[in-house]
């Protein structure tokens, strides 16, 4: 069976990855990520310098999902850099994703410029949705900054590029962020971050269960498994066909993989679930996806991807 999928030039084994901010934000953990079989990996989004990033607790698994109010903890800009330089070296022929996500518009300008000075070859994630610093509104949630950033990325870089974003929820923000998104060349975009700023709590305690922003956070897993195709599928009919669609949002089986291929993906990220279950999922996954295929007849994700039928 061929699993083989693609992002620009570059061919994947497989199109398993992990979501960004999960299972990346330090050596031992890619480590694992390079050690297992996902098609490819990509690197916690990082900022020009180290950050502890939110007080904890700020993380929590519920039944359904997750949520998160993290913060930007990373290692700063420049380990992300060496460790995927490292790794093309170590792995010719293969490449993983660079995801950076900057307090402003300098500082993602100031990593974009190391990016395209350096031997990196692999591609680059620039993050417009986190829901979880203070004081930051989404990037992706404002058109014209998101038009703004895109413009002065465009002026300069040169390398494989694509986005991170928000989910939407409305027909209208589908069109005019797909509009704003043709007019570039972008290689690709990832949909969805989590679902900013909703509210988990503990009924017994009578209060929230995370610590930064009264309990506000990030959702992830099953609760927003159809937000996160609905995105998927909705860019997929929407971009220019050189732009790709990465899904990302409640995966936990095989079958959800196979939904996000069905909507458009071209890969596909697992977070929440990757999580709580560690890079084990990967192999589960692959032969959940494979007796999906197997039952259906196909023999490669060509035969059926995009392929989603109305009624
Ligand atoms: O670090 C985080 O709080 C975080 C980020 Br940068 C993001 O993009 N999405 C998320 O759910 N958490």
């Amino acid at each position: 069976m061929n699993l083989t999928s693609r992002i620009a030039t570059y061919e994947f084994e497989n199109p398993l990855m992990n979501a960004s901010g999960v299972w990346c934000d330090d050596a031992e953990k890619l480590n694992e990520m390079v050690q297992s079989p996902s098609g490819s990996f990509v690197t916690k989004s990082a900022t020009p310098n180290f950050r502890e990033g939110n007080p904890s607790p700020r993380y929590f698994e519920v039944p359904l999902g997750t949520i998160n109010s993290m913060g930007l903890p990373n290692l700063g800009f420049d380990f992300y850099l060496d460790y995927s330089i490292r790794f093309q070296n170590e792995n010719p022929g293969q490449v993983n994703f660079l995801s950076i996500a900057g307090m402003t518009l300098e500082e993602n300008l100031e990593m974009l410029h190391k990016i395209n000075d350096s031997e990196f070859k692999g591609i680059t994630e620039l993050n417009l949705s986190c829901p979880n610093v203070p004081g930051k509104p989404q990037v992706g949630y404002d058109f014209e900054r998101t038009k703004e950033v895109l413009t002065k990325t465009f002026e300069f870089f040169k390398k494989p590029i694509g986005v991170k974003l928000p989910p939407y929820f409305d027909i209208a923000h589908f069109d005019e962020m797909a509009s704003i998104l043709n007019q570039f060349p972008l290689q690709y975009v990832n949909c969805i971050n989590s679902v900013g700023n909703g509210l988990y709590i503990d009924i017994d305690k009578e209060e929230v269960v995370l610590k930064p922003k009264d309990g506000f956070g990030g959702i992830g897993g099953a609760y927003v498994k159809p937000t996160a195709l609905a995105n998927v599928r909705a860019f997929y009919t929407r971009l220019n066909k050189s732009i790709s669609v990465i899904g990302c949002g409640g995966v936990e089986n095989g079958r959800d993989v196979f939904e996000h291929l069905l909507c458009g993906a071209q890969m596909v990220q697992v977070g929440s679930q990757l999580a709580k279950e560690g890079t084990g999922i990967f192999e589960r996954l692959l032969k959940e996806l494979k007796e999906v295929m197997n039952e259906k007849g196909y023999e490669s994700i060509e035969d059926f991807r995009g392929k989603l039928k109305s009624i």
